[in-house]
């Protein structure tokens, strides 16, 4: 016996994101954080099966398409990768979109679409790119200084951007993809400090985000960035929910103005272009971007396989 999962697989400026087309769990009614929570304690196997090895790898980010609560959304989505749930993800975002629109539907234009942390703007122009208008996203905290072992005092801001982040700038370390053994222990220590020392985002939320900032290579560029996601992996993209974050303390700081862009580059040269509206007093981040879809597959997973699940942990 074996289940079949139809996915439709694309990179967003590097990063990949897997979206399920069918032969997905049915999580019934009910709000996306219901829905994902849902998801969460009756189907995380599911999760693992699809982005995990053997199918998947650690840098994989799962999409998985609901119907929305509000029908005038496009659609609903919740992001998930090797270790678990997300709460919004922009360049999976890109992705969806992208996929969406190669499957004949999502037409170009302006639409909604849900997740389990609020509905974003989409704005698609009908083949490759997508600006994303995210959920509002604020600094938290300015200049907390973490004492990280084997490192040294290191003062970075929390920061919501639809997942959360510490943002911390490090001109004495190389963001060279040759160097990302030593930026993924490097931040994979900072997030272990947090964590050690009880420094979270808000309503004592785990920050599961680490961002590192230097000079970009391009000089069309605003900066570059080295960011390590929950699961180890780092983004091969400038990360839309980083980037995000990122223009939300810019914001504060009085650094940028509304509507002035930021051309963030990622670790693989890769960009998102960003600005920010204000809504009221809420900042809201828009992340333009790029993706291809890269496959059309169906995953079999056979109950006579040991791997059925995905390594877990892989
Ligand atoms: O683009 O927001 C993002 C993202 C989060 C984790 C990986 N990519």
């Amino acid at each position: 016996m074996s289940q079949r999962i139809q996915v439709v697989d694309s990179h967003t400026a590097g990063e990949p994101t897997r979206v399920v087309i069918a032969g997905g769990p049915d999580l019934g009614g009910g709000s996306l954080v219901q829905r994902r929570d849902r998801f969460r304690s009756e189907f995380d196997r599911f999760r693992s099966a699809v982005v995990n090895e053997p199918r998947g790898s650690d840098v994989m980010v799962g999409a998985l398409l609901c119907p929305p609560v509000d029908p005038s959304c496009a659609a609903g989505v919740i992001f998930y990768n090797n270790v678990g749930y997300l709460g919004m993800c922009g360049h999976g975002m890109i992705g969806t979109a992208v996929t969406l629109g190669h499957l004949g539907r999502l037409e170009a234009g302006a639409h909604r679409i849900e997740t389990p942390v609020g509905d974003v703007a989409v704005q698609f122009d009908g083949e490759q790119q997508v600006t994303v208008g995210n959920v509002p996203s604020y600094r938290h905290r300015k200049d907390v200084v973490v004492d990280v072992p084997g490192v040294g005092r290191m003062t970075g801001d929390i920061a919501w951007g639809g997942n959360w982040f510490f943002l911390v700038t490090t001109p004495d370390q190389s963001l060279d993809l040759a160097n990302v053994e030593a930026l993924t222990a490097f931040a994979w220590k900072i997030r272990q400090a947090l964590a050690g020392q009880g420094v979270t985002g808000a309503d004592g939320a785990e920050i599961d985000h680490v961002e590192l900032f230097g000079p970009p290579r391009d000089p069309r560029a605003s900066s570059r960035n080295f960011v390590l996601c929950p699961g180890k992996a780092y983004d091969r993209s400038p990360c839309g929910t980083g980037t995000s974050a990122k223009i939300a303390c810019l914001i504060a700081d009085g650094k940028l103005k509304p509507g002035e862009i930021w051309r963030q580059e990622s670790i693989v040269d890769t960009c998102f272009d960003a600005w920010a509206t204000l809504d009221g007093d809420r900042i809201v981040p828009h992340i333009r971007g790029t993706a291809h879809v890269t496959a059309e597959a169906t995953l079999l997973l056979d109950d006579a396989d040991p791997f059925q699940w995905g390594i877990r942990g892989s």
